[in-house]
């Protein structure tokens, strides 16, 4: 056994390199193999390169690694304010665990192979927009990607490859050849239900990042509370911003507090997506301006949980006004690609209310240069061209739901896929969490993870599927405690499902390789659940 490990290396160099197979799949099958299911020993007996979270495209492990020590600097491609600033991003990251000063330099000019470097290679082109290859042996770590982005996500590669509280601070030998399987890998959070500050969405962000997770969708409003300043509109914020569940105090963001998250989710290249939800979901706004409702009269301001009771006036124009002012501030506020329209449980709009209010709202989207991405709802109404529909349904949701999403694919819509019953965070783990709903049943760690994106609903092919994300709705949650509890491990296995290859997405090796993050998740201060389901160490 010790021999056949000590040989595992060289063999899957060989086999890997012959036959462009992917080393991660076909070690991660030997491990499950050699650890079995069996649990804490599997774990044990993980390589550094087998712990690597989302598994990477392909691994060849080999020779005696780097050790990081009071000499080493972080080097990065001369020119390029983004190999810097992911260079700076990761010194940062590792100087409070290992008390080493690792200074960073601009410029990696006529050094030789000592310390870290991180180069942008022009000619790099297959590695796209987020790949990278990463290669360590004794005299340091070489990072290579074609644009910034690949290098942020090598870097966290590179995190993953260090122990993850004490030293020596060694980096395994060997090399990472990686690339995304979907473009769109998604977390998002409900800061409607109840309010969450710029900085507990900023350690959300750093704890996705870890796992090269590219999207954040915010869901900034709803029934109860209204999260955005509008400066055309102010008393949305100052009135419908400041109630949540439970009638707590809520809160809002300023547009300057918002530009500030925006920025620094894009320096760990995630891409934030506003959701400002229309037609439904909106009683904050009608609370705040008696004129979008139909009868003229502002109803209270809600703290429940119920869904579907509310609907901004359809045949009013004051209605798309308001709208506009909305989405041309939101789009002036994002850097992103999409506005995130919302469009779910309009269940007071009547169907034809809800076309007609789609095909109205839709082009002030695109007037703003924006795509639009809105809840599978939208496929109820014509989806405007290029409009991308994020699926939330699960295994009780009708076939004729399913189909309409399948139609609208067939035509060219994109999806992003949310199934509640695989991914919604907000679902408990078990009858045990105390946090949480169970309205889509009971999603433990294994079934949020054993399921194939690109093979999940009849009639959306891989082609069609942008990605995954997971949500986080919040009725019930209402500090980071909580919001770690369900997020951690869950979103993990959503962050692998959308950058993993399908063959190297395996339950049993899984498991064991989530199972060995645990003292990485405890030395950032993660406070995940500790899931039956998985071998923790
Ligand atoms: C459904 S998912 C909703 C939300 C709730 C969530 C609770 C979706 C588009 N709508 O309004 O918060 O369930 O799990």
């Amino acid at each position: 056994m010790r021999l056949l490990r000590a040989l595992r290396p060289l063999a899957a160099l060989l086999v890997c390199g012959a036959l462009a197979v992917s080393c991660t799949e076909a070690r991660s099958a030997d491990s499950a193999k050699s650890g079995g299911p069996a649990g804490v020993a599997g774990v044990a007996a993980l390589s550094a390169h087998e712990r690597i979270v989302p598994a990477p495209a392909s691994t060849a492990p080999g020779g005696p690694g780097y050790t990081l020590g009071p000499g080493t600097a972080v080097r990065a491609t001369a020119g390029s304010a983004g190999a810097k600033r992911v260079a700076e991003l990761l010194a940062e990251a590792w100087r409070p665990v290992t008390g080493l000063p690792l200074p960073v330099s601009g410029s990696d000019a006529g050094t030789g192979r000592d310390g870290l470097r991180l180069r942008l290679d022009g000619n790099a082109g297959a590695f796209g927009e987020e790949g990278y290859r990463l290669e360590v042996d004794e005299d340091g770590a070489v990072l290579t990607a074609h644009r910034p982005a690949g290098l942020f996500r090598g870097a966290q590669t590179l995190r993953q490859l260090l122990p993850p509280a004490r030293g020596p601070w060694t980096l395994a030998g060997g090399t990472v050849t990686d690339t995304p399987r979907f473009g769109y890998r998604g977390a998002m959070l409900d800061v409607a239900r109840h309010f969450f500050t710029v900085e507990q969405v900023k350690k959300y962000v750093d704890q996705l990042a870890l796992y090269k997770i590219n999207t954040l969708h915010l869901h900034l409003t709803d029934d109860q509370g209204w999260r955005i300043a509008v400066a055309s509109r102010p008393r949305l914020a100052s009135y419908g911003g400041a109630s949540e569940v439970g009638g707590g105090p809520g809160g809002h963001w300023t547009q300057e507090q918002y530009r500030d998250l925006v920025a620094y989710a894009g320096e760990r290249y995630i891409e934030v997506v506003p959701e400002i939800d229309v037609p439904g979901h909106t009683n904050a706004a009608l609370a705040s301006y008696a004129e979008l409702n139909c009868n003229g009269i502002a109803p209270a301001r809600y703290t429940g949980v119920k869904v579907g009771f509310s609907s901004l006036c359809v045949p009013k124009e004051e209605t798309y006004a308001f709208v506009d002012d909305v989405l041309r501030e939101i789009a002036a506020l994002t850097p992103g690609r999409y506005l995130h329209i919302g469009g779910d449980e309009a269940h007071s709009t009547s169907r034809t209310d809800y076309r007609a209010f789609m095909d109205r709202v839709q082009p002030m989207v695109a007037d703003r240069g924006k795509t639009v991405l809105a809840w599978h709802q939208l496929t109820g109404a014509q989806p405007a061209p290029g409009a991308v529909v994020q699926y939330w349904g699960h295994d009780r949701t009708t076939a004729a739901e399913k189909a309409a999403v399948a139609d609208a694919a067939r035509a060219g819509t994109k999806v992003v896929l949310s199934p509640a019953d695989r991914i919604y965070l907000d679902m408990k783990y078990d009858r045990g969490t105390v946090i949480g709903t169970a309205w889509a049943g009971y999603v433990p760690v294994r079934r949020a993870y054993e399921w194939d994106p690109g093979a999940y609903l009849p009639g959306v092919p891989e082609e069609s599927v942008l990605g995954v994300e997971a949500p986080l709705w919040t009725e019930t949650v209402t500090n980071g405690r909580e919001l770690e509890q369900l997020a951690f491990p869950r979103v993990i296995g959503a962050a692998e499902l959308g950058w993993s290859k399908a063959a190297a997405l395996d339950w049993d090796a899984y498991r064991l390789r989530l199972a060995a993050q645990g003292p990485r998740l405890d030395a950032l201060g993660v406070r995940y659940f500790r899931a039956p389901d998985v071998p923790w160490e």
